[in-house]
């Protein structure tokens, strides 16, 4: 395939603070909302506790320790030549509480030491700001999202550390797939979104609606304070995206698929457009909703468009409409309606593999909104196995982005799509989000970490690390 990406596409992988770092309390640390997470196995909801249980596990304590190998792994980030890396900062690391006054420097002080050692080889760090780990202090004391405390206080977090970072962090993004908490049937997804767990409230969806409201004007305020701050930086949103294709052709099918995608687009058209779309307003009515907004938010929603588009891309899904079932969840990226898929296969996950789902979201989003989007997440939880050298010939996982990259080159060469970048998830082995465990790994690099707490934490390449290298030498044109 000819080279069809621009010479600065932005290829590289991402991960999150809390699934890699480790380091849980040190350095000042204080608690956040996923360190009161256990792991569940596939399947089974990971749990909230009501504080740290000692004898509970709770792998992101440790996760791979990241927090003290920063600078061997961003060595082997250097090796496969990403252009770009992409991490959160933990709120609690800054703000050990969120309400404190003043931040707390040795929390700056690693990033700031992450983000030289990555700039050390032409490595452009690029940040989330919220990425399920909110202070649990502000979810216990607060109610977390409900409130519009909170939304001062992540304000107030946000713009600490874009000015701190600003010469060193051009690129960044909001809330991680602030559309998981759609899903108000289990604790879990609101509990790592917002603070809140929806399911103990009088009116499940209308809370979250209301929470969300607030994040969407702290999104805003975001984008708003960083470029009258430094009209360099881009902050983008961020939302999980899975398409859902409509079962057949039956009018119902393709009605109610377009319906489910609201799911999605609610989240991205609010961030992006600036304004609430009118089916949102006929949801809320409909169901004698009061989402409460303050004098000023509208206009604060119009001012702070978010400048790019960033998402996850790892499944697609299918709607059926007479086949209504009470176990949809994001976890697997399936609505009420779902049903499987009968042209794709699964992961061991259950995560239906769809490369041309890849392109048909590039492609919609770009008609959709017009702005440049960002990839941000994309890759294959699997069971990998690697020999006594800890190599690992996961031929799986190079198909499996291979024929993603390949939709992804077809959607900025034939459908036209402005894209900045590719960062494929969990580019070292790190701690699953939906489940918690170490085994489902996405790693092009090998971590000697199991979920019983044994492993040595070595690091070693996988063959998926050298096909990788050369992808990236290549910008793409060599698969
Ligand atoms: C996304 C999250 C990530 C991540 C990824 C893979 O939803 O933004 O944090 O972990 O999914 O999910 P999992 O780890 O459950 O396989």
């Amino acid at each position: 395939m000819p080279n069809t990406l621009p010479d600065n596409f932005l290829w590289g992988g991402a991960v999150a603070a809390h699934q890699l770092e480790g380091g849980w309390d040190q350095g000042g640390k204080g608690i956040s909302v996923v360190d009161v997470v256990t792991a569940g196995a596939y399947g089974q909801q990971r749990k909230i506790t009501d504080g740290i249980l000692p004898s509970e596990s709770y792998p992101n304590h440790e996760a791979i320790d990241f927090y003290h190998h920063y600078k061997d792994d961003v060595k082997l980030f250097a090796e496969m030549g990403f252009k770009c890396f992409r991490t959160s900062i933990a709120w609690t690391r800054i703000f050990p509480n969120g309400d404190e006054e003043v931040p707390n420097e040795a929390g700056l002080e690693f990033y700031d030491a992450l983000f030289d050692e990555l700039l050390k080889y032409g490595i452009e760090p690029v940040v989330t700001l919220s990425h399920f780990e909110m202070p649990l202090h502000l979810a216990n004391k607060y109610d977390g999202w409900m409130s519009r405390t909170v939304l001062d206080y992540f304000v107030k977090f946000a713009m600490t550390v874009i000015e701190h970072y600003q010469h060193k962090v051009k690129y960044w993004m909001t809330f991680n797939e602030i559309n998981n908490q759609k899903n108000v049937a289990t604790d879990i997804f609101g509990w790592l979104c917002s603070g809140v767990k929806f399911p103990s409230k009088e009116r499940p969806e209308e809370a979250m609606y209301q929470a969300v409201h607030h994040q969407f004007v702290a999104a805003a305020t975001v984008v708003k304070k960083a470029h009258a701050l430094n009209p360099n930086l881009l902050v983008g949103c961020m939302c999980a995206m899975v398409p859902y294709y409509p079962y057949s052709s039956n009018p119902d099918d393709v009605m109610l698929s377009q319906v489910a995608m609201r799911d999605r687009y609610y989240f991205s058209d609010v961030m992006v457009k600036g304004h609430y779309p009118s089916y949102a307003k006929k949801e809320w009515q409909q169901k004698g909703y009061n989402i409460q907004f303050a004098e000023g938010d509208e206009s604060i929603l119009a001012e702070g468009k978010a400048d790019y588009l960033g998402f996850s891309y790892y499944m697609s899904n299918t709607i059926k409409a007479d086949a209504k079932t009470t176990n949809a969840g994001l976890m697997d990226g399936s609505s009420e309606y779902s049903v499987k898929n009968p042209y794709v296969k699964a992961s061991d996950w259950g995560w239906q593999i769809d490369p041309v789902g890849l392109r048909y979201t590039l492609a919609s989003l770009w008609e959709r909104y017009e702005v440049p989007m960002f990839i941000v997440e994309n890759g294959l939880g699997a069971l990998d196995e690697v020999d006594e050298n800890g190599y690992c010939e996961d031929d799986y996982r190079i198909n499996y982005l291979k024929a993603h990259i390949e939709q992804m080159e077809k959607a900025v060469s034939l459908d036209g799509v402005e894209l900045m970048g590719y960062t494929p998830w969990g580019c070292i082995d790190l701690v699953s989000f939906t489940t918690g465990e170490m085994r489902k790994r996405y790693g092009f690099i090998y971590v000697d970490k199991h979920d019983d707490g044994t492993g040595t934490l070595n690091r070693s390449r996988k063959k998926s690390f050298y096909w990788y290298k050369n992808v990236i030498a290549s910008n793409g044109s060599k698969l």
